[in-house]
């Protein structure tokens, strides 16, 4: 292939289709389901919106499943959540809710489909309430033995240290095997006190892992949870890379390379959801990353390995693949990763110059052999 011939495969990626390519990305994702319960007004509705950014019960998409478990399946989120109306006080609904939730869980689980199984099971306990009941420490028993389930104690605002303290000692002699993690959603709470990132460790950690990229992905909070798994999905992407030279080729040969890059950077932009934005975003997207990434591969490249003169007499070994494409996707995440941060801050990013060509290159000059 000729430099022209990159030229024109440059152009052709403009017009590259991104909802095509991102549905072939997505096509074979397994998605993780969450179960989120506990008593009633324990929190556990605002956690799913604070952590996975949408307004559960504003966007009404749920299908019940039964009187108290609604299941919620957001079209762009790969993850499936199912939010359960809390027990109210009295022997008798304490009694329904065990055989509701308690029930769906074991019916599910005991499908051979595990995609129908309830992979975590978040068992919320309000520290307003200043207590842990007999019920809550019975349905987690039972839940233990059916899916992987943890503490979140949530409203940690509304109680004193000792509170607090007391709740997690009766947890520990009782349940001493089960992780316990303390949350609010009040922004007051200093960010030591609060453990969401030791709940989605957890999470992750107790998932399998081909689940794992999508919970990350599903994530509008708590960003480093996610930067681990984005490395996981660059390292894939590496490994590609090295199969698609097998041989040293001419970097007028590199096209097969460009593309893996395309979608490598294609994927991190969707799996940091910077494309739940508008449409707006995706196109400007399409046109600053996806149309220069040529164009990035060959620049960076003459001003990587020594010796290099021209495009037509560079040549591109498995090596030079594999530390391009990691170096690629550190940048491309790097940027991800701060117009995310920023994004779930409110601000409103300019995308054009948040991946401008020099951000990338540069980034990418910081990672290169640093694999
Ligand atoms: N102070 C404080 N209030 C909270 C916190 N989390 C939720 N709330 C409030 O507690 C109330 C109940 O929250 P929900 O998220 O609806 O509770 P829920 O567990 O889904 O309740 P049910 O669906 O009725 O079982 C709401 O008014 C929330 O604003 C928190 O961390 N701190
Ligand atoms: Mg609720």
């Amino acid at each position: 292939m000729k430099e022209e011939d990159i030229k024109k495969l440059i152009d052709k990626l403009q017009y590259f289709d991104y909802d095509k390519l991102l549905n072939k990305i997505r096509k074979n994702v397994k998605k993780p389901s969450v179960l989120v319960t506990g008593g009633t007004g324990v929190g556990k509705s605002s956690l799913i919106n604070h952590l996975f950014g949408m307004d559960v019960a504003k966007t009404g998409n749920g299908k019940p499943m039964t009187d108290r478990i609604t299941r919620y399946e957001p079209e762009n989120y790969d993850v499936v959540l199912y939010d359960t109306l809390g027990y109210e006080v009295g022997e008798d609904k304490q009694q329904q809710f065990y055989k509701d939730v308690i029930g769906f869980v074991k019916k599910a689980n005991g499908q051979s489909d595990i995609k129908k199984h309830v992979h975590l099971a978040w068992y919320c306990i309000s520290a307003a309430n200043k207590r842990v009941t007999p019920t809550d420490l019975d349905a987690i028993a039972a839940l233990d033995g059916l899916t992987e389930v943890c503490v979140v104690l949530t409203q940690i605002d509304a109680a004193t240290m000792v509170e607090l303290d007391e709740m997690k000692q009766v947890l520990q002699k009782k349940l001493p095997k089960t992780s316990v993690f303390l949350v609010s959603i009040d922004p007051r709470v200093p960010e030591e006190k609060m453990q969401w990132n030791g709940l989605l460790g957890w999470s992750v950690d107790h998932l399998d892992a081909g689940l794992q990229l999508a919970f990350a992905q599903a994530l509008g909070q708590e960003l480093h949870v996610k930067h681990v798994q984005a490395d996981k999905l660059i390292h894939r992407y590496v490994a590609a890379a090295a199969g698609a030279v097998v041989c040293p080729l001419p970097m007028t040969d590199s096209a097969a390379l460009i593309a893996i890059q395309t979608t490598m950077a294609t994927h991190l932009f969707n799996f940091w959801g910077i494309d739940r934005g508008t449409d707006k975003i995706k196109e400007v997207f399409v046109n600053v990353v996806v149309a220069n990434t040529g164009r990035i591969f060959s620049r960076s490249l003459l001003k990587l390995i020594p010796g290099a003169g021209s495009i037509a007499a560079t040549v591109v070994n498995s090596g030079v693949a594999t530390s391009f494409t990691y170096a690629f996707g550190r940048a491309v995440n790097e940027v991800c990763y701060k117009t995310a941060s920023r994004m779930a801050n409110g601000e409103k990013v300019d995308i054009t110059s948040a991946f401008a060509m020099d951000v990338i290159m540069k980034l990418i000059q910081k990672y290169y052999n640093k694999k």
